[in-house]
C-alpha cells in the first residue's frame, strides 16, 4: 500500500489534499480533464514497483510527485479532435504503412500494410475509425502519441506512474490476483495466432472500458493495447531514447506463447516511430498544469 503522509500536502492546493485524504481511505478522486478524459489523482506518495525476478524492473520504492492518469486509453474520438484541431499527419499517415496482424497468421508475423493508419487501424479493407470511436486508437507512434499529449496539456506518463497507477495498490501480477484471468482483460486467447479462442470476446481492440476496472478506476491497463510511457528501462542503452520507446501491460495481440508482457511488471520497447495496430497510450498530467488550464 502506498505510504501517503497527507500533513507534508497541505499547501497544495484542496483538491489535492482532499485526492490525499480520499486515497488514505482506499479511494482515489476522478475528476474530467482535458478532451473528455477522466482522470485518476494520485497523490505525492512512496509506492513498492517492480519484482524481485525482473532484471528491468527490479522491485523497490519509488518516490512520486502527485499525478492525474486517464482511467481509459486514448481512444479514436479523443485523437480525432486533437487532429481535427490541429490538421495532425501521423507517422503511419506520412509514410503511408502500419504494421498488422490478422487471426490466420503465424506467430510474431505482422504485415507492412498501406494504408494502415489511425484511421484505418487493421489497414483500408478494415473498419474505419468512425466505426471504433470508443476503440483505443492505434497505429500511432510514441512521437504521435506524445504529440497528442502536448496538444491536451499533458504527457505520456512515466513507468513508474503508470506501474503505481495500473497496481493500485496491489503487489500481485495482474491487478485482480497473482494468477491470470483470460475473462479480464483482452489478449490473444489460443495457443497460436492462427485461430483465436474468443475467450474474452475479442479478436483485435475492444472498445474501452469492456472489462472491469482496476481498484483505483483505471480500465485495460491489461491488454487492448500496449501503453507508451516515458523513459526507458535500466538495461537501455545510452541514446536509445532516440529510436526506442516503452510501452506496458501487453495488448490484444500478446499471448503467451509470444509476447506474454500483459501484466504488471513487464516492460515492453518499441520503435519510437513504429505504428502497429496494437500499439496506443493513456495520457497522464501534472495537477498544476491541469488546474492552469481550467
Ligand atoms: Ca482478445
Ligand atoms: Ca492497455
Amino acid at each position: 500500500m502506498a505510504k501517503i503522509d497527507c500533513m507534508h500536502r497541505l499547501t497544495t492546493s484542496a483538491l489535492l489534499l482532499l485526492a490525499c485524504l480520499q486515497a488514505q481511505a482506499g479511494t482515489h478522486a476522478i475528476q474530467a480533464g482535458p478532451n473528455n478524459h477522466l482522470l485518476v489523482i494520485v497523490p505525492a506518495g512512496d509506492h513498492v514497483v517492480g519484482s524481485r525476478d525482473a532484471p528491468r524492473n527490479p522491485e523497490r520504492t519509488v518516490t512520486l510527485a502527485a499525478y492525474a492518469i486517464a482511467t481509459t486509453e486514448t481512444t479514436n474520438a479523443q485523437f480525432a479532435a486533437f487532429v481535427a484541431a490541429t490538421h495532425y499527419i501521423s507517422d503511419a499517415e506520412r509514410l503511408g504503412t502500419g504494421k498488422v496482424s490478422f487471426e490466420g497468421m503465424a506467430d510474431w508475423d505482422w504485415d507492412q500494410i498501406k494504408g494502415a493508419d489511425w484511421r484505418h487501424p487493421m489497414g483500408p479493407n478494415g473498419q474505419s475509425w468512425e466505426e471504433l470511436k470508443d476503440h483505443p486508437v492505434t497505429q500511432i507512434s510514441g512521437a504521435d502519441a506524445e504529440a497528442y499529449c502536448q496538444w491536451a496539456g499533458g504527457r505520456l506518463p512515466t513507468l513508474d506512474e503508470w506501474e503505481v497507477a495500473a497496481r493500485a495498490g496491489t503487489k500481485n501480477k495482474y491487478p485482480w490476483g497473482p494468477k491470470f484471468d483470460p475473462k479480464m482483460a483482452n489478449t490473444w486467447n489460443g495457443d497460436t495466432h492462427h485461430h483465436n479462442t474468443r475467450e474474452d470476446g475479442f479478436v483485435y481492440t475492444a472498445p474501452v472500458k469492456s472489462f472491469p476496472p482496476n481498484a483505483w478506476g483505471l480500465y485495460d491497463v491489461i491488454g487492448n493495447v500496449f501503453e507508451y510511457c516515458s523513459g526507458l528501462p535500466r538495461d537501455a542503452r545510452p541514446g536509445d531514447e532516440a529510436h526506442l520507446i516503452a510501452g506496458r501491460g501487453g495488448s490484444w495481440w500478446c499471448s503467451f506463447g509470444t509476447c506474454h508482457f500483459f501484466n504488471l511488471v513487464d516492460i515492453g520497447r518499441m520503435d519510437r516511430h513504429g505504428s502497429l495496430a496494437n500499439q496506443g497510450f493513456r495520457i497522464a498530467f501534472d495537477p498544476a498544469r491541469l488546474a492552469a488550464k481550467k
